[in-house]
């Protein structure tokens, strides 16, 4: 088994202004499938192609943003020595008890410089993906309900001392650096991608004052003709689109960032290329992020919600 220590991204908590609001939109306009709702309110949702029980939960909140992002880790050994290697580094960690969240088990956190908290578990009730376990068929009618990703896929969150994030998902938890943006006088970096597999980007972080920031939650779609239907669903919905449909040139992902009605970006996409360990990062220069297509490949400009728009 070549892939171990941190699988993937498993899931998101989002806080929403209000909360049938919310599951309007994540259910019926995003189209997730909705999993379950706990006694704390919060609803559990997963997209049509994941396996496990959950990945995005919402909580009614009078603030939007995100409460934390998890990743599923191989099993309960890589828990525990990530949670130890965590502690030898110098991180305290605490452990929700299993259950805390429907058909979760325990999960161990920890919060990094830049203020988000992040979540590690081993264990997560499968529920697959209503296809027939013996010859399945490639889709369902659950893959055309809303805009209907496949997966919920990664994060960009934005805080002070990325550096120090970086550090400790490279050096602890196995993450790589894919690609980077530098900072205006190109002593430091400004933006940067991490994987812990071989997508392009797991989780990725931009240099902010504020902590805990969220920028967006992103969704895959498989194809691009998915993404431009995407758009179509947001417009007959009244979804404010932010930039897109478009090319990143970072990651090369083909996307529509948008809000939700509380105001949290997320992203809808397709695409992006493989990373490997043994390929190097990519640069791009702070005018390369903006006149150099970055962000939008297509327009060449740094749109100013980028930088400034976040929960
Ligand atoms: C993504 C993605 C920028 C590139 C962002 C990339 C902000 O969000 O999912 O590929 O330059
Ligand atoms: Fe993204």
């Amino acid at each position: 088994m070549a892939i171990q220590g941190v699988l993937r991204p498993g899931h998101a908590q989002i806080r929403v202004l209000n909360l049938e609001q919310g599951v309007h939109f994540y259910r019926d306009v995003l189209g997730l499938l909705e999993t379950g709702r706990d006694d704390q309110g919060r609803v559990y949702f997963k997209a049509w192609d994941e396996q496990d029980h959950n990945s995005v939960v919402i909580r009614e909140a009078d603030r939007a943003g995100i409460d934390f992002f998890a990743f599923k880790v191989l099993d309960n050994d890589t828990l525990l020595h990530f949670e130890r290697a965590l502690n030898d580094y110098g991180l305290e960690t605490s452990r929700m008890p299993a259950g805390e969240m429907l058909e979760t088990g325990e999960r161990v956190r920890f919060t990094l410089p830049t203020g988000h908290l992040i979540e590690l578990y081993a264990d997560k009730t499968w529920v697959g993906n209503d296809s027939a376990e013996l010859n399945p068929a490639p889709w369902n009618a659950n893959a055309e309900k809303g805009i209907a990703p496949i997966r919920m896929d990664h994060c960009l969150l934005y805080g002070p001392d990325t550096a120090a994030a970086k550090k400790i998902l490279i050096e602890v938890l196995g993450f790589q650096l894919v690609e980077r943006t530098l900072t205006p006088d190109r002593e430091g970096e400004i933006a940067l991608w991490l994987s812990c597999s071989n997508k392009a980007h797991d989780i990725a972080f931009v240099e902010h004052s504020e902590p805990g920031k969220l920028h967006h939650v992103a969704f895959q779609l498989e194809s691009w003709e998915k993404v431009l239907r995407a758009a179509d669903i947001m417009a007959m919905n009244d979804v404010p689109v932010d930039i897109g449909p478009t090319r990143h040139g970072i990651t090369r992902g083909c996307t529509i960032y948008a809000w939700d009605p509380s105001g949290n970006r997320f992203e809808t996409f397709m695409g992006g290329y493989q990373t490997y360990p043994d390929h190097k990062p990519i640069t791009w220069t702070f005018e390369g992020l903006g006149e150099g297509g970055g962000l939008d490949y297509a327009h060449r400009k740094l749109h100013d919600t980028f930088l400034t728009v976040v929960t």
